[in-house]
């Protein structure tokens, strides 16, 4: 139950968390209102204007408290993310176990077990603007940015290990597909129209990377139950100035869970920020999210020895060939203050690397290289790297000067090199200075890729054999969905037509669903190779937690007070929050209490929250209460809707019958006397009578699975 996390000292006091409180101002009640130049205001509701007692008169532009504010207001916002414009962030820190890469690496950060390095997490989504959904069906950005006495190291990584493109050149066909069409801007934050599946279908380098999207991992029930992959290969690089290639993985403590689809839809409506305030409340609850830092190594000698390109981004590296080494591990425990100058403001840029870590000539991350830097001007201004969140904690010193918003002031009449006073001087690899790998290259310059970038198949066929048959058919109705929303025929005809390349079933169930071209025989053999990492039932049942998973505990008059208190408790330990859901938002009585009114008060009613927003529920005895739920048909929906998104869910006495009433499934077992105590192979859990010492067993039996 998140044990290594206790272990795990909380560091809010590190240098990014101190140097960021000194740009921090408090609101107090004591000092008054003021201008941005400081002056005290006497009255902020009138605009000055000229007005005798009967009537308003104009207004006058002379108002310079006035005009200040309206000129404030008028610029707040700034372009937002091109893409990944939806994001929440938190701030944490990283720590190695031991100094096992320096064998691979000199950089400090990977290698020095007495460090803590602060961190800042950004996740996010892709497709929808700032003010979209968190819970829709998409890739998930994972950027971290690693604050290190060398300066910053920006891991800028997804949940999904490969891409949909494999040269940086196509990126903004790519975006531009996927975004919301020119002509009317539709849809919001959704893959699922013509123009994105037009392109896909022309695109069969992006099958592998539909595949994983299409999966569970487009609708991860939570950020804190991610993995994060860097995707691109780098480099790194030893203090005897040896290189090797590397991927880096993020594995999360808690495992890695989805919605199931119907959820994440209904929760886009109901409760769009759901993700943002999951990870808040998680790391205020004390719950750090934690993960495992791990590097595949490749050395350069093998560079060619896979039957794909090591440097092809739609590839991943199988764990069966190049396993993956745990380094170190990072936490997220403190929540932004606010959320513009930290979470917004924030900018990742693969070019920043340390020393100890390099690029490879991965054309996605060569392209990347560049995009990144250039849009934080056009989102930041050209002094972006001098905002808080993302200056570093070493000191920084050139001769880079001006520019819009130039924060910092450097003193003296230097600002170039080489200069007379030795001032900023490059310093040599020896001691610190930046140096790339010198690297023998002989080609051809041409617009070409080699020859293994041309295969697009293989680990499509891989990642769908390797999944579970329930993981299969969440796929089948994931790409169901989304060509059923193209109306062009040539575009969903086209789609069905290359995933008989992936697999014939496959092709032949997607296609029979959305009026596509049915196969009638596979166009390449499936060789039923399989990678178990692949599924996320590998992740899934590593360590079963409920710590922060959110039951719901419905009630109504007269419901059983000692089972219920005896329930959160045994929650409480385990580390799970509960919640009172009743009739009403107020006080609702217990059993045999109705007249004298003790009781408890719901934290909500039925109408404000659905079952969506919880991972399981729970029905005390009681049978004035159990009858009162039984009637209202938002309850009845409650338990079908909790059954049907695969949650458990709990009833005691009484309340089995209510399950009954509103489940209607004969081969569901229930309890059937007081002595019963049923754990149905649906997930329900049922008992006649309320047992305390079997309490604590009943909050484990409910660990959630790979749902
Ligand atoms: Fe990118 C943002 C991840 C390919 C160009 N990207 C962005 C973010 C993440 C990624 C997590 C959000 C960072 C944040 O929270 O501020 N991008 C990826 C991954 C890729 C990838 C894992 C494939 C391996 N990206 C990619 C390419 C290009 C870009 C090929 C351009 C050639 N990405 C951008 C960008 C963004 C961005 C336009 C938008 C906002 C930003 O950079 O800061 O420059």
């Amino acid at each position: 139950m998140l044990s290594g996390l206790k272990k795990h000292v909380v560091s809010k006091d590190n240098n990014k968390a101190k140097d960021l409180r000194g740009e921090t101002e408090y609101m107090t009640g004591a000092s008054g209102l003021t201008t941005d130049f400081g002056v005290k205001i006497a009255d902020d509701d009138n605009w000055l204007r000229l007005s005798n007692a009967e009537d308003i008169g104009p207004s006058l532009l002379e108002d310079h408290i006035g005009r200040e504010k309206i000129h404030r207001f008028d610029h707040e916002r700034i372009p937002e993310r091109v893409i990944h414009a939806r994001g929440a962030g938190a701030h944490g820190h990283f720590r190695v176990f031991d100094n096992r890469a320096a064998k691979w690496t000199s950089a400090p950060v990977l290698t020095d077990p007495a460090r803590t390095t602060p961190i800042f997490v950004r996740f996010s989504t892709v497709q929808g603007s700032r003010g979209s959904a968190d819970s829709v069906r998409d890739v998930r950005g994972f950027a971290v940015k690693f604050y290190t006495e060398e300066g910053n190291w920006d891991l800028v990584g997804n949940d999904i290990p490969v891409f949909f493109i494999q040269d940086a050149i196509k990126f903004p066909d790519l975006v531009h597909a996927v975004k919301p069409e020119p002509h009317n801007e539709v849809p919001q934050a959704q893959s699922a129209h013509n123009n994105f599946w037009d392109y896909a279908g022309l695109q069969p380098e992006s099958a592998h990377m539909i595949m994983w999207v299409m999966s569970d991992r487009g609708i991860p029930r939570s950020y804190r139950m991610m993995q994060g992959f860097g995707v691109n290969t780098y480099t790194l690089i030893n203090a005897e100035n040896k290189r090797v290639f590397v991927k880096f993985h993020m594995t999360p403590e808690l495992g890695v869970h989805s919605f199931v689809w119907d959820e994440a839809l209904k929760l886009a409506g109901q409760d769009p920020d759901f993700h943002r305030k999951d990870l808040n409340e998680a790391i205020e609850s004390g719950c750090h999210p934690k993960w495992t830092l791990g590097i595949q190594v490749i050395e350069e000698k093998d560079e060619h020895s896979f039957d794909f390109d090591i440097l092809d981004a739609t590839k991943i590296w199988p764990e069966s060939l190049v396993p993956v080494q745990p380094i170190g591990e990072f936490c997220l425990d403190r929540v932004v203050e606010e959320y513009f100058p930290q979470t917004e403001q924030v900018a990742f840029c693969t070019s920043h690397v340390v020393p100890g870590i390099g690029f490879s000539d991965d054309p996605l991350l060569q392209g990347r290289n560049f995009s990144y830097f250039d849009t934080q001007i056009t989102r930041l201004g050209i002094n972006w790297q001098e905002l808080p969140i993302n200056r570093p904690i070493c000191p920084v010193m050139n001769h880079h000067r001006d520019g819009s918003s130039r924060h910092r002031i450097t003193p003296g009449s230097i600002n170039y090199w080489p200069n007379r006073e030795n001032i900023g001087h490059p310093v040599s690899p020896l001691q610190g200075g930046y140096a790339e790998f010198n690297q023998r290259v002989e080609g051809i310059k041409q617009r070409a890729r080699g020859a293994k970038f041309q295969e697009h198949y293989n680990q499509a066929q891989l990642f769908y054999n390797s999944l579970s048959d329930y993981e299969k058919s969440h796929l089948v109705a994931a790409l169901s969905f989304e060509l059923g929303h193209c109306d062009d025929h040539r575009v969903y005809e086209g789609y069905t037509k290359l995933l008989n390349n992936i697999d014939f079933d496959l092709a032949k169930t997607v296609a029979e669903k959305v009026n596509g071209v049915v196969p009638n025989k596979p166009l390449r053999v499936n060789d039923g190779k399989t990678e178990s990492t692949l599924s996320q039932t590998h992740f899934a049942s590593k360590k079963p937690t409920i710590a922060t998973r959110r039951v719901a505990i419905l009630i109504a008059d007269g419901f059983n007070m000692v089972e219920v208190e005896a329930v959160r408790a045994a929650l409480k330990s385990a580390k799970a929050t509960s919640w009172i859901i009743g009739p009403r938002r107020g006080k609702i009585s217990s059993k045999g209490t109705i007249v004298s009114g003790a009781g408890i008060v719901a934290d909500h009613y039925f109408e404000d929250q659905r079952s969506t927003m919880f991972d399981a529920l729970y029905i005390p005895s009681g049978p004035e209460h159990v009858k009162s739920l039984m009637v209202n048909g938002r309850v009845v929906h409650w338990i079908r809707e909790a059954f049907g998104h695969c949650k458990v869910i709990g009833a005691i006495g009484e309340a089995v019958a209510a399950l009954n009433h509103a489940l209607e499934i004969p081969e569901l077992q229930l309890s059937k006397s007081e002595t019963d105590h049923v754990v149905s192979s649906y997930g329900v859990v049922t008992a006649g009578k309320y047992d305390v010492a079997s309490a604590a067993v009943d909050v484990l039996k409910i660990a959630p699975g790979p749902k």
